[in-house]
């Protein structure tokens, strides 16, 4: 009777070893996939070896970021470093004007939603955090805090990608 449990125990063992195995590689095929780097509408999530520049930003209670402003080249790929000085928690959000005023009405709907992908991160007073950003397309962009209040006084920064071809 005990011999028998423990035999069944081995056999389920090896079963779900067996299922197991195809499984595991399955999902790490999935996430290589997935690493190989979705392209938005404002470029896609960079990798640190191919980093040209790296930019500080800071997020400031007055709502604002510091600064407000960035000029890119097409095909840079940026470290960009968010210091938050102020004691409330700030997000930076990189997007299209279209997905940031988006975003910020889901923001609206759920306020507890937190922003933690390859373009958007949430920075807890006094905080640190970064993004590699590869700016592969050309065209005006954002950044934005979309904690509720904060894009609406004004927390948002833009950011200019020019193509080479369009040198000024
Ligand atoms: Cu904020």
């Amino acid at each position: 009777m005990k011999s028998t449990r423990v035999v069944l125990t081995i056999i389920s063992s090896i079963l779900a070893i067996a299922l197991g195995l195809p499984l595991a590689r399955a999902h790490t095929e999935h996430t290589a996939a997935n690493s190989k780097a979705k392209e938005e509408a404002f470029g896609r999530p960079g990798v640190v070896k191919d980093i040209t520049r790296t930019v500080a930003i800071r997020t400031t209670d007055a709502m604002r970021f510091d600064p407000a402003s960035l000029a890119v080249k097409q095909g840079e790929t940026l470290r960009l470093q968010i210091h938050n000085e102020g004691r409330l928690p700030h997000e930076f959000v990189l997007g299209t004007k279209e997905e940031i005023a988006e975003h910020a009405e889901m923001m609206r709907q759920m306020p507890n939603m937190v922003h933690a992908d390859a373009s958007s991160v949430r920075v807890a007073p006094g905080g640190s955090a970064e993004i590699v950003w590869t700016f592969s397309k050309a065209g005006k962009f954002f950044y934005a805090c979309l904690i509720p209040g904060h894009w609406e006084a004004g927390m948002q920064g833009q950011v200019t990608v020019t193509s080479p071809a369009k040198k000024s």
